[in-house]
């Protein structure tokens, strides 16, 4: 089962910038004084709650993060420039764990909250900071010291953003094994999802959303009949409903089976009706397009929005999932989730 993301990231904070071995030069001054300046300190490497981010995603295309070093410092007792903090942002609800021990370090969770993953090196001292009475010249200064070196595992547990609802069978499981890595079992008989699975959907290299498939419901789900109720309220917590319709069973059947889960929704939570919902008509591969169409027609008079789609092909799945995620954008604080169990 696929409920938690994670990553491993090696972190690096900047080094301390050495201090300076300088004297002053001045016209008809011999013999100037040291006056070599410190090193500039190392950058922090910093974690930061982005309340726009749900997936650990990012890290999949980078996990090294390196803070900006320390500068040296300079003569006439100038201080190196500090590295620059580097800030990585991370969703709500990371969990870092340190790699090697697997102890927690940080659970971050509200938007904004800000977590130290390695701080930089102090700056070096310079010469001038080492003159004494005995030693009025000294020709040494420090090195930086070494920003902080990490290796972490971050961890989120997901909290979907669709939920697919369909009756058994209507292709719910091939969809979220086609549009994510999630490998959810598919057969062709009922019942075959007999637990919730969650995937990440990537849309393209910065968005993303999570798609929970639930086990197929039927009449008196919400009453307890089949997997139906123990798993209606994982899809209460998703901001969209994909309602997933095979429309190869031909339009009476097809009907009768969406009023049926609309039902089944309806009775177990009626708010779930007031979810933004998109419909997909599935297996259009191996239905008769004239009846496709009809059935398109019907719902939308209905008012429902309509994709025809083959989980199985791929075919339309091009324009759902772009709407799939603007409708999680649009829609997506209106069940924040924080505070969240995941599902
Ligand atoms: N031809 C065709 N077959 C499909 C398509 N989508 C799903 N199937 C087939 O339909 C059967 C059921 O698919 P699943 O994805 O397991 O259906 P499900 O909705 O997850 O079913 P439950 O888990 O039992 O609720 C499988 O044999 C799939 O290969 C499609 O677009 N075209
Ligand atoms: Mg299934």
């Amino acid at each position: 089962m696929n409920f938690v993301d994670e990553a491993e990231i090696y972190v690096k904070a900047g080094d301390g910038g050495p201090g300076a071995v300088s004297f002053r030069r001045e016209k008809y001054v011999p013999r100037g004084g040291p006056d070599g300046g410190d090193g500039g300190k190392g950058g922090d490497v910093i974690f930061q709650v982005d309340p726009g981010l749900n997936t650990l995603q990012s890290f999949r295309h980078k996990r090294r993060f390196l803070a900006q070093k320390g500068r040296a410092g300079a003569g006439k007792k100038m201080h190196g420039r500090s590295g620059a903090d580097l800030v990585v942002k991370v969703p709500a609800g990371t969990i870092v764990r340190d790699l090697d021990t697997g102890l927690v370090l940080a659970d971050l969770t509200t938007p904004g909250q800000r977590w130290i993953a390695a701080r930089g090196g102090l700056g070096g001292k310079g010469n001038a900071r080492f003159a004494t009475a005995t030693n009025q010249a000294p020709r040494y200064s420090q090195e930086g010291l070494k920003g902080e070196e990490r290796r972490f595992r971050l961890e989120l547990k997901l909290l979907a953003d669709v939920g697919l609802v369909g009756a058994p069978n209507a292709g719910k499981s091939t969809l979220l094994s086609r549009c994510s890595a999630a490998k959810p079992k598919i057969a062709d008989y009922p019942f075959t999802t007999l637990v919730p699975h969650l995937g990440v959907v990537e849309v393209n290299t910065e968005e993303s959303f999570v798609m929970a498939d639930i086990p197929g419901l039927i009449e008196g789900a919400h009453s307890g009949v089949g997997m139906g109720a123990d798993f209606l309220k994982h899809i209460e917590r998703t901001s969209v409903l994909l309602h997933v319709l095979d429309v190869s069973v031909g339009m009476d059947e097809a009907i009768k089976q969406y009023e049926m889960i609309r039902q089944e929704l309806l009775s177990f939570n009626h708010s779930l009706l007031s979810k933004a919902t998109v419909v997909a008509l599935n297996k259009i591969d191996i239905s008769d397009p004239k009846e496709v169409t009809a059935i398109k027609k019907w719902l939308e008079a209905k008012g429902e929005r309509v994709f025809l789609i083959s989980a199985y092909t791929g075919e339309g799945l091009g324009s759902l999932i772009p709407t799939l995620l603007n409708e999680v954008k649009i829609h997506k604080n209106e069940f924040g989730r924080h505070g969240q169990e995941a599902v």
